[in-house]
């Protein structure tokens, strides 16, 4: 081995691999919050900086001597300032840096100011101690390696990939959809490495931005004309009928429809949902509702109801597209003196959600920083639903009026485990344990909204708010049909399972008349409807949906992937169905008008996200939002951030 790499001139590559290695895993370990929960992600944290170090440091085998020696020595010094740079960044923001983050370095840097240095501390030379001990070994192993003349950097490369494709299988293993979907930062850097994650992150934003630059003001007209062509009027019977009131929005996490006035050992999974549909007067229930979601699940579902846009046919628009104009429903109202919240008992960086708010305008965002995250109150991905709802009501409380707020749940997540002691609900019997368990956590999140609904009673701003309640996606794949088709009692056809897709909808308005709904209607028509409902107009806005309760109201629903189910025909995997029968359509004539009708919408909506059209679009009376105004941090850390400024 000795001679083998003193033969290829490699001793000093082999030593800076091998520091800058160690080096990266005991930053993982000491500096970053990855959340390790198995042997794999063990394996996989200590293998990740691996192949990075080998094909950033490969690159220096490309020269000789001493040309080599001082690019090794380089880029070691870069790969440790990257590091480092993300150490400093990470202790104040519990973040990655990432290239709209660097591009922002003024919003950013003006938020750390001075206390940069206050983060830093005279241990941390320890970050570049190996750069300094690989300049010592380069002037010792100086004879050795001018001998060397050999250029092994095709082997190196292929050694990195080699490497990098084992990590990548293995990541894929234990988290699926990884990349596709990349829903957190923590999770790419804990799978695949801080390294990689900055070279994804560029090659992301690269990909993102070509679109942008080559889009110009032009582009917006062809758009506009085909959105005010479909703008639907608003019902005079509905419009204004909630003017001025709060808005709560809550996110019921993969609660389906199917499960509404569903019973197990004839006991109701979620009677106060379904009380709200039986009996509820000023509830209105839409029956035909469909999720439109992309990868981008939780966030694509939140993404529609703010904008009434569509989400990305692949990856997260939250992620990919945070840097975007928008004007969305919270921004709209802000003319109307409403103030704009989230509640969410997760990590903001979960979903880009830190930066994408600021985007989207909104003037608060209640993370994990401001709840009671430990044990016994989180859950998979954080807090419960029953003490997220109790610890957000002292901060919804607080909020200036009108407000326009959501919550968003977290219980009934995938794999639908819950622990001992907060349900008594029966599991399902249904030889499927996602399945069975399902309708206990259902069943739990049932109880948290009852618990939130008596809550905002008590403190007064139920008879003063409108509160919407969207199911986010689908909960049960088609993974799980077998055991949905005993659950339901009907074939999980093609046609079947695109109705599954159905999830429920309330629009609880005071001093309404409540009612069954059963216009067919998606995500995207959301905003009009809630914005029709509050008074305000959308005609001079860019959107995609069309108001529920207008007359005019479209029924055809586009899926994100081109699909789409309508009163007459579906659309599924390009064979069209007869609605309500099922069958093959006879005349498929009318499947292909629907079809360009869906495709169209899909497609104005993908220029406007992905050329960032709404940048030259001007609203009358709309004030642009401005993300850098936006401010999330926990007023304790600012406190901190204070102290250590004196
Ligand atoms: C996590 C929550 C759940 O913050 O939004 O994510 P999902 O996997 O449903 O998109
Ligand atoms: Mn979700």
């Amino acid at each position: 081995m000795k001679t083998f790499l003193q033969r290829n001139g490699l001793r000093l590559f082999a030593a800076a691999t091998i520091l800058l290695w160690i080096k990266t895993y005991a930053a993982y370990l000491i500096e970053f919050k990855l959340g390790i929960s198995n042997v794999i992600q063990v394996i996989l944290l200590f293998i990740n900086p691996l192949s990075s170090s080998l094909f950033f440091l490969g690159f220096a085998l490309l020269f000789k001597r001493r040309g080599r020696k001082i690019a090794l020595i380089g880029i070691h010094f870069l790969m440790s300032s990257l590091l480092y740079a993300n150490i400093v960044y990470y202790r104040f923001f519990n973040d990655f840096i990432t290239v709209p983050t660097l591009m922002q370095a003024k919003v950013n840097g003006g938020q750390l100011g001075d206390s940069v240095f206050s983060l830093m501390s005279p241990f941390d030379i320890f970050y570049f101690a190996d750069t300094i001990l690989l300049i010592i070994l380069a002037m010792k192993l100086r004879k050795a390696d001018e001998k060397a003349e050999k250029k092994p950097f095709k082997v190196i490369m292929a050694a990195s990939i080699v490497v990098f494709l084992l990590n990548l299988g293995a990541a894929e293993i234990d988290r699926p959809e990884l990349l596709s979907r990349t829903f957190d930062r923590n999770y790419l850097v804990k799978y695949l490495g801080a390294y990689n994650f900055t070279v994804y992150d560029i090659i992301q934003n690269t990909k993102s931005n070509s679109q942008r630059v080559f889009a110009n003001s032009n582009d917006i007209t062809e758009v506009e004309n085909y959105m005010k062509a479909t703008y639907d009027e608003p019902n005079p019977d509905y419009f204004g009928k909630a003017k001025g009131m709060n808005v709560v929005y809550i996110s019921l996490e993969s609660l389906q429809d199917f499960i509404i006035n569903y019973k197990i050992d004839g006991k109701e999974v979620t009677p106060f949902l379904n009380s709200l549909v039986n009996e509820d007067s000023e509830t209105l229930y839409f029956d035909h509702f469909y999720h439109q979601t992309g990868q981008g699940k939780t966030s694509d579902a939140e993404f529609m109801m703010d904008n009434s846009l569509y989400p990305l046919s692949q990856g997260s628009v939250f992620v990919n597209n945070a840097q975007n104009t928008y004007q969305s429903a919270p921004a709209i109202l802000k003319q109307d003196g409403y103030t704009s919240a989230a509640f969410h008992g997760n990590y903001k960086t979960f979903w880009n959600r830190n930066e994408m708010f600021k985007a989207i305008g909104y003037d608060k965002f209640f993370d994990a920083d401001y709840y009671d995250m430990s044990e016994g109150k989180t859950k998979n991905y954080g807090m419960k639903d029953k003490p997220f709802f109790k610890e957000s009501m002292p901060l919804l409380t607080g909020l200036k009026q009108p407000f326009y707020s959501k919550f968003i749940t977290l219980s009934n997540h995938f794999p639908f485990q819950m622990d001992s002691g907060d349900t008594e609900f029966p599991a399902g019997n249904f030889d499927d344990a996602v399945v069975d368990n399902y309708f206990q956590s259902a069943h739990y999140m049932d109880e948290a909204i009852e618990q939130f609904f008596t809550d905002l009673k008590k403190s007064g701003l139920y008879d003063n708010t409108v509160i919407v309640m969207y199911g986010d996606h689908y909960g049960i794949s088609e993974n799980h049909n077998k055991a949905l088709e005993k659950v339901t009692g009907k074939e999980m056809t093609d046609y079947n399972n695109a109705d599954m897709q159905q999830v429920p909808l309330f629009i609880h308005v005071p001093g309404i008349e409540g009612k069954t709904v059963s216009k067919y209607s998606g995500d995207v028509d959301v905003a009009p409807t809630l914005l029709h409902l509050l008074g305000k107009d959308t005609k001079n806005y860019l959107m995609s949906g069309s108001d529920i309760l207008s007359k005019e109201h479209r029924e055809v629903i586009p899926f994100r992937n081109g699909d789409f189910v309508s009163p007459e025909y579906y659309k599924i995997d390009g064979n069209c169905y007869a609605a309500p029968s099922g069958e093959p359509a006879v005349d498929s004539t009318k499947c292909e008008n629907y079809s360009e009708q869906a495709k169209k919408e899909l497609e104005v909506s993908d220029q406007i996200v992905n050329s960032d059209l709404l940048r030259f679009y001007n609203p009358p009376g709309f004030k642009k939002i401005n993300p850098a105004e936006y401010d999330y941090t926990h007023p304790d850390k600012k406190n901190e951030e204070q102290q250590t400024k004196k």
